[in-house]
């Protein structure tokens, strides 16, 4: 009806200023990491909104990462993720130490033949077999990167044998990932990972290519991982040159 396109016409801009701000608010650091929100009834009466409109705003910013809300606790913002730079943990380890849910969507997911990048990251001879992903990772239905890994078919034998996380499936056929050599530099994300990421064309990211070894000097992945650049904090202790 005309009453109903006018109210919807006049509450989606609420929603939006709303959201943007609040936006605002935690980027600025007026809401700082893990601090409450007021619920949505108290938020709408502080506010003069309607419940429909603060709800539509908190679930636009939990759907970006900005907010999380814990069952029975209420809304918090989100806080940053420590991320060692020094240990070799995966994202399912770095994501279930916080008590989040982590996820792998496969965007792809195949075996196929070395290219001589991969042969020289894998210590491969040309022709050899290898399977690649490229996952979009989620943590709590947020994405929060996009990892393109390659892996030798002889550590893999089938595609499909990882599911959901790469290191669970390493320790599934008993395999001890010893050390790894790691690169990180800044990235703005391209338009189709943005889409992917549901972030911005251009937003902030960390490239970080790994490449992790067996104790016999094997490699055992090469994945090239975007992060998220506003959601991780990478930390690592340093020790003076002797
Ligand atoms: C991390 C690793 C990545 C590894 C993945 C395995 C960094 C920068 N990268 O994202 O190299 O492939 O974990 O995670 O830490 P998964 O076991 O959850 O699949």
């Amino acid at each position: 009806s005309e009453f109903r396109r006018q109210s919807d016409a006049r509450r989606a801009p609420a929603y939006q200023h709303l959201r943007r701000s609040l936006q605002h608010a935690i980027e600025n650091g007026e809401l700082t990491a893990g601090q409450a929100l007021p619920g949505e009834r108290e938020l709408g009466k502080l506010l003069d909104l309607s419940r429909v409109t603060v709800r539509k705003a908190i679930a636009g910013l939990v759907a970006d990462g900005l907010l999380v809300q814990r069952q029975g606790a209420g809304t918090f913002v989100a806080e940053r993720i420590v991320k060692s730079f020094s240990r070799l943990t995966s994202f399912t380890d770095d994501l279930r130490a916080r008590g989040l849910d982590p996820r792998s969507t496969f965007l792809e997911r195949s075996l196929g033949e070395v290219t001589p990048e991969e042969a020289m990251a894998l210590n491969l001879s040309p022709g050899a077999g290898v399977i690649r992903y490229y996952r979009l990772r989620t943590a709590d239905g947020v994405a929060l990167a996009l990892e393109r890994t390659v892996v030798p078919a002889s550590v893999i034998a089938h595609p499909d044998f990882v599911e959901n996380s790469l290191y669970e499936a390493f320790a599934k056929l008993g395999i001890r990932p010893a050390r790894a050599l790691q690169r990180l530099r800044a990235i703005a994300f391209d338009a189709e990972q943005a889409r992917l990421m549901n972030l911005p064309e251009g937003a902030p990211g960390l490239f970080i290519e790994r490449r992790t070894f067996l104790d016999d000097g094997r490699v055992v992945e090469f994945t090239r991982s975007f992060y998220r650049g506003d959601a991780y904090d990478f930390v690592a202790e340093l020790q003076s040159e002797p």
